[in-house]
């Protein structure tokens, strides 16, 4: 066992000196790892992987059965729900496809035999059938990770997915199917055009903070989804970034990604489980392989819960909280900005990137204005912000409108985007 985390350790070294992947590693082992190679590797931040190694005892603490009430909102509960939804990644979409083919037998056996010999439609029911087998490999390979990665057993699974089973809880098959989507977005090459509309405002506005190799800037991002911009901001030097994400879903996917070890490795394809909007059969089947570059799981820390309440004790903890695409996902818009504000150390700032989509229920749906205003009366200053982030919005704010899609087929024949909302704000020293 020693012998083979050595040799891995070993591997991973020379590929990259900077990489250690310490969250695999019990501490005892990672302690003698430690002293026997430390002495040769460039980067060794010990205090980055104790803070790690602390995050893994907390997460490991959260899932415990014991630990709280045990309903389908526990953490472990939400976890194997998350899991068996991946498990059935197939079934779910055959059984989709199963109703395609029975409608289309609502066509008569005449026109039927029209559509047969010019476009072949069996037979890509039958192609797209095999693709959802490629894409049901890449689902177990996320659930073989998430099983080691949380320390869940098959048998554990098992009996879980049995019991929904018998219950008669379907899967949530639209979860899956967005996790893994995630893919494209934030660790594909086709997902790039979309990186590019959205993160440079970003970046451009973190690479100018001052900060120090010896004292790196404090970065959160809530609600980072499979943590693209995360890693990117980490790839700017001298931030300490914490990424937090609540979906199970999101976080097994994130989990699965970060692991992988060559570039482009995986490849599988996201598009053939909607029909709308293609141009051609082979846009709707073509795969798209990820990463496009590989994520160092110990660059980035990752910390999976509600960000209104897992962060509890760390107030004033931040120098800049970056919300992209996040805001709106809030029941209680108050409490997220609250919290922004709460977390962030005087003189912090809040970068924010997205729109106004209001879902889930929410307990109050703020127009700019108003968030503007609320987010005054909080306690935020907004700044000024680059001309190269769109127009002003609203007259008097400095607040600027651009465009960007989310999660687009970039071949696709419909072009959703949002007027994307970007501003910076600060707490005042
Ligand atoms: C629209 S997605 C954006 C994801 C990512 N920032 C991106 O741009 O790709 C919003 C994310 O926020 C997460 N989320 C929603 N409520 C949350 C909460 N209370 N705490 C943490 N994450 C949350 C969702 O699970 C989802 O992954
Ligand atoms: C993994 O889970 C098993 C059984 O639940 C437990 O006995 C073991 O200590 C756990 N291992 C780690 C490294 O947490
Ligand atoms: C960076 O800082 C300089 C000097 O403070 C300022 O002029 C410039 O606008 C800033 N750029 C961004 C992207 O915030
Ligand atoms: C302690 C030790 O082995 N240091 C070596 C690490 O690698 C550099 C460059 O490859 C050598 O110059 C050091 O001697």
């Amino acid at each position: 066992m020693l012998h083979r985390l050595l040799l891995f350790v070993l591997c991973l070294a020379y590929a990259n000196a900077a990489i250690w992947r310490f969250s695999e590693l019990v501490p005892q082992i990672r302690q003698a790892i430690t002293q026997i190679f430390v002495t040769n590797l460039t980067v060794i931040d010990s205090a980055e992987s104790n803070r790690h190694a602390d995050e893994h005892g907390r997460l490991q603490h959260q899932l415990q059965r014991s630990n709280g009430k045990w309903d389908s909102s526990h953490p472990r509960h939400r976890l194997l729900t998350a899991l068996h939804g991946f498990c059935r990644y197939k079934e779910r979409n055959l059984a989709e496809t199963k109703k395609w083919r029975d409608w289309y037998k609502q066509i008569p056996k005449r026109q039927r035999s029209i559509v047969e010999s010019s476009v072949h439609y069996t037979r890509k029911l039958n192609t797209v059938d095999h693709l959802f087998e490629t894409n049901e490999r890449v689902a177990h390979a996320i659930v073989d990770n998430g099983l080691r990665f949380y320390n869940i057993s098959q048998t554990e699974l098992d009996e879980f997915t049995q019991e929904n089973e018998r219950e008669g809880r379907a899967t949530d098959k639209t979860s899956v199917s967005q996790a893994m989507k995630h893919f494209v977005r934030d660790w594909s090459a086709e997902g790039l055009d979309e990186r590019q509309e959205a993160f440079p405002c970003v970046l451009n506005a973190l690479a100018n903070v001052s900060r120090a190799a010896h004292h790196p800037m404090r970065v959160l991002v809530p609600g980072a989804g499979i943590g693209r911009l995360a890693h990117d901001i980490s790839g700017l030097g001298g931030f300490e970034v914490t990424m937090n994400e609540w979906s199970a879903y999101m976080n097994l996917a994130y989990r699965y990604v970060s692991e992988l070890s060559v570039p482009d490795g995986v490849v599988f394809h996201p598009y053939i489980d909607w029909w709308s909007h293609h141009a051609t059969t082979t846009d709707l089947q073509r795969p798209v392989s990820f990463p496009d570059q590989l994520a160092d799981p110990l660059s980035v820390l990752s910390v999976e819960g509600d960000f209104t309440t897992v962060f509890a004790a760390e107030t004033g903890k931040y120098d800049v909280i970056v919300t992209l695409f996040f805001i709106d996902t809030a029941r209680n818009l108050v409490s997220y900005l609250e919290n922004i504000h709460r977390l962030l150390r005087p003189g912090g700032r809040w970068i924010n990137l997205g729109p106004l989509l209001y879902g889930s229920a929410p307990f109050l749906q703020l127009s700019l204005d108003e968030i503007v205003a609320l987010s005054e009366r909080i306690g935020f200053k907004f700044e000024e912000t680059e001309a190269t982030c769109g127009e002003i919005t609203v007259t008097g704010t400095t607040i600027r409108g651009k465009e960007v899609a989310y999660a687009r087929n970039g071949r696709g024949l419909s072009k959703n985007a949002y007027e994307a909302q970007f501003w910076q704000a600060k707490k005042p020293e």
